[in-house]
């Protein structure tokens, strides 16, 4: 046997006994360990050399997520969008409150200046004849363009006029014109019924020019002057002007 083959028996020897002596450890398989100091006259080997590193490990497996981050700044503004489709009309408003009064007119021809009109009344009985016939009993004279004192109505503006008169006959017949710039314009008869009165009446259209004048007359040979008034039996001669002729003032 080989010198060097005792010391490699004993640690092989040393190696099992250790070996089946720890796993168990009941009391029938408890060897006695063997006698300190079995192999100290074993002398030790070299050590050996270092180990070669081992090839890397297998990558190991991904981490669980992380915590959610925090909410990020606004985005940039878009561009602006198609107009719209036109939207359905409202409801009517409330009615507005009224406007400010509008500017005064421009003042109007003055209406009173082209006003005349008169209707007058018979106070005595049986006038003169081949005169005018002198109306004293006003009803109406607002411009006085009858003339009471002679009789006669005057033509202030020249226009179309309107004449009428209504006469209370009695005890003789009435011959009566209307009298135009000395010229009769109208012949009115009317005999007298014996124990009757009567009426005579007549009215014209005349178209005046300024300054003319006009009025009632008895004609004839004065005998027919049977004009009557009392206080209710009443003889009227009226007159206005119908319209005025601005084209001729
Ligand atoms: C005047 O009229 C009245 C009726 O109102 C009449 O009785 C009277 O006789 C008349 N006058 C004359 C003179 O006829
Ligand atoms: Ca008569």
């Amino acid at each position: 046997m080989a010198p060097w083959t005792s010391p490699l028996l004993c640690l092989l020897l040393l190696a099992v006994l250790c070996h089946c002596s720890e796993p168990t450890h009941s009391k029938e398989d408890l060897q006695p360990l063997p006698p300190k100091g079995a192999c100290i006259n074993w002398i030790g080997g070299a050590p050996g050399h270092p180990g070669y590193n081992g090839s890397p490990g297998r990558d190991g497996r991904d981490g669980i997520n992380g915590e959610k981050g925090e909410k990020g700044d606004a985005g940039l503004l878009g561009p602006k969008g198609d107009t719209g489709e036109m939207g359905v009309p409202g409801v009517e408003g409330p009615r507005g409150f009224p406007g400010l009064p509008g500017k005064k007119g421009e003042p109007g021809e003055a209406a009173d200046r082209y006003r005349s009109a008169f209707s007058v009344g018979l106070a005595t009985r049986a006038p003169v004849p081949n005169v005018p016939i002198r109306f004293t009993k006003i009803f109406y004279n607002g411009q006085n363009h009858y003339d009471v004192t002679t009789g006669k109505f005057r033509c202030n503006f020249p226009g179309l006029y309107y004449f009428s008169y209504h006469i209370t006959v009695y005890m003789k017949d009435v011959k009566v014109s209307l009298f135009r710039k000395d010229k009769a314009a109208i012949f009115t008869y009317d005999q007298f019924q014996d124990k009757n009165v009567d009426q005579a009446s007549g009215s014209v259209l005349l178209y005046l020019e300024s300054g003319e004048e006009v009025w009632l007359q008895v004609y004839g040979d004065g005998e027919q002057n049977g004009l009557y008034a009392d206080n209710v039996n009443d003889s009227i001669f009226s007159g206005f002007l119908l319209y005025h002729d601005a084209d001729q003032s």
